[in-house]
């Protein structure tokens, strides 16, 4: 039996769940193993896989577990099986099984619901890289390089935690499963990816940093709420994810953070104070305030249309039959069952907003959704402290629930980022006030050259204020070892 707290690393598959002694999900994974490598190779980082990098391996799976650092070649990251340990007695934390003991195994009357969430949870992960693919070529540093590739081996390795559970508890489909998770590619036209955020570009940095910021979030509160499913497995699983997840946001929070200060910097030593003299504020090589604020736009909204439908009976059997909770399900103070419970939720009716209430069991992604935008406002909060810092006159600010949506009941009803309805035509004509435009694009690409020197960082963007791992400066955060 293994040690449920430290990962054994003596199989090909580093685990925490005895894969050793577990032949067939072993054999199975084994099996589905090179045509992993195969799509991390083809759609994984394009370049650097010579490259040794500075990364973490968890060693343990309690907090303490992320100590080991060490240079590796991205392929031969070790990628595992890591479940969060059990807990002792743990029951349904809500719907009709409340209190009853957390399933070992899958119930079979939900089999194919419960399959449904693995499935589009593990889509995302690779997604998320082969966005990435291409960023590497204009890191803004080694430092930055480093935390691209720790995020993306980190998401690999979310894809095998979810392949983990199809090929343990879901048998045939399961392993069919696993292999349309490697078929199914982001932006591709004939086999996309699952949500829609997932098959959109991430073309530079800034994009980058907006992503793991807002859409990494999204990954935290879905994971979040598949940490409270009565399937203990997949609680399990999750609640390990999320150790990681917090460094995809911190990645994302400072990565926009240094780009702000910057701009800031560059502003004050220019004598500029309106953040609106854009020519000018571009021409000193740094991003001007009012772009960052329509990436923003663009990756809030994107991500908000991935919590689904507001209302949705696919969401309210989910928590009715234990298999997703709600954010923090064991802390509410409520019955756990919403049985005659009400919610809260925005309507778009003949061109007017109305707020109304509606069964709490069917506003369950709206109700996660809204846990999501309190949560993202606190890194939009500290941005905006940097600009009281600089003495520049600016704020960023969430846009309405309505604006730019595609999925839900403002899919695509013309309303302005302070919620204002407005006609299709202004909408049109506004849109790129709103929206990073070509022109912005080529703009942030025109500054997205690579800095592979130690310690220095491209002319947009701030250094870090602490290294990873407390390290110095100018350490090489990765060797590169071109080809
Ligand atoms: N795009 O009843 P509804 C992460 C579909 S991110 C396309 O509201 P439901 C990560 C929906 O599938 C976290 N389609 O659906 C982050 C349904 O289709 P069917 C990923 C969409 O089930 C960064 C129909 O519309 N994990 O981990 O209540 C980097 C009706 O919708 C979209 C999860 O999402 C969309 N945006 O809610 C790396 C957790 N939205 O079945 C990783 C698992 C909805 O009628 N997923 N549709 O054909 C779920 O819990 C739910 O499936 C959803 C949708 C919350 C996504
Ligand atoms: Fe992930
Ligand atoms: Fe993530």
């Amino acid at each position: 039996m293994a040690d449920l707290m430290n990962v054994s690393y003596d199989t090909l598959i580093p685990n925490n769940v005895g894969l050793s002694s577990d032949r067939k999900v072993l054999k199975a994974l084994e099996k589905w193993h090179p045509g992993y490598l195969d799509w991390w190779q083809g759609q994984g980082p394009d370049g650097f896989q010579e490259s040794l990098v500075y990364l973490r391996t968890a060693v343990s799976v309690d907090p303490k577990g992320w100590a080991k650092f060490d240079y590796v070649k991205m392929p031969q990251y070790r990628w595992g099986v890591l479940l969060a340990p059990q807990v002792e007695g743990r029951t349904i934390p809500c719907g009709e099984h409340l209190g009853e003991p957390a399933w070992q195994e899958v119930p079979g009357e939900y089999r194919s619901m419960l399959r449904r969430l693995v499935v589009i949870q593990g889509d995302t992960e690779p997604a998320s890289v082969e966005q990435q693919r291409f960023l590497g070529a204009t890191a803004p540093s080694l430092y930055d390089l480093r935390n691209l590739f720790q995020v993306n081996v980190e998401e690999a390795r979310h894809l095998w935690a979810m392949v983990y559970i199809l090929q343990k508890y879901f048998g045939k489909d399961g392993r069919e499963e696993s292999a349309e998770l490697l078929q199914r590619q982001s932006g591709s036209t004939e086999k996309p990816r699952m949500l829609g955020a997932f098959n959109e570009a991430t073309p530079d940095w800034l994009s980058f940093f907006m992503f793991t910021y807002f859409t990494d979030r999204d990954g935290k509160m879905q994971l979040e709420a598949l940490a409270q499913s009565g399937f203990d497995p997949l609680s399990r699983t999750c609640r390990f994810m999320l150790t990681e997840e917090a460094h995809h946001m911190f990645v994302g929070e400072t990565g926009v953070g240094r780009t702000i200060q910057r701009t800031c910097e560059a502003m004050n030593e220019a004598g500029i104070s309106d953040p609106y003299d854009i020519d000018k504020i571009r021409a000193l090589g740094v991003i001007d305030l009012p772009t960052i604020q329509k990436k923003l736009n663009l990756h809030y909204t994107l991500s908000l249309d991935l919590f689904g439908a507001e209302v949705s009976t696919n969401a309210a059997n989910a928590f009715n039959s234990g298999i997703k909770g709600r954010y923090q399900e064991v802390k509410i103070d409520d019955d756990h069952r919403l049985k005659d419970a009400t919610y809260p939720v925005s309507e778009y009716v003949d061109g007017e907003i109305l707020l109304r209430d509606v069964p709490a069991l069917t506003a369950i992604n709206m109700r996660l959704r809204d846990d999501y935008t309190k949560d993202a406002a606190g890194g939009v909060k500290r941005w905006n402290a940097l600009f009281r810092k600089y003495n520049i006159e600016f704020e960023l600010i969430l846009p309405h629930e309505g604006f730019h949506r595609q999925i839900g009941v403002f899919a695509g009803a013309p309303i302005a980022p302070d919620g204002t309805i407005i006609s299709d035509q202004a909408w049109q004509k506004q849109s790129e006030q709103w929206l990073p435009t070509k022109a912005d694009g080529d703009f942030i690409q025109s500054l997205m050259k690579p800095e592979w020197e130690s310690g220095r960082y491209a002319g947009w963007i701030a250094p870090p204020r602490v290294g990873i791992d407390n390290k110095p400066g100018d350490f090489e955060y990765v060797q590169l070892h071109m080809a």
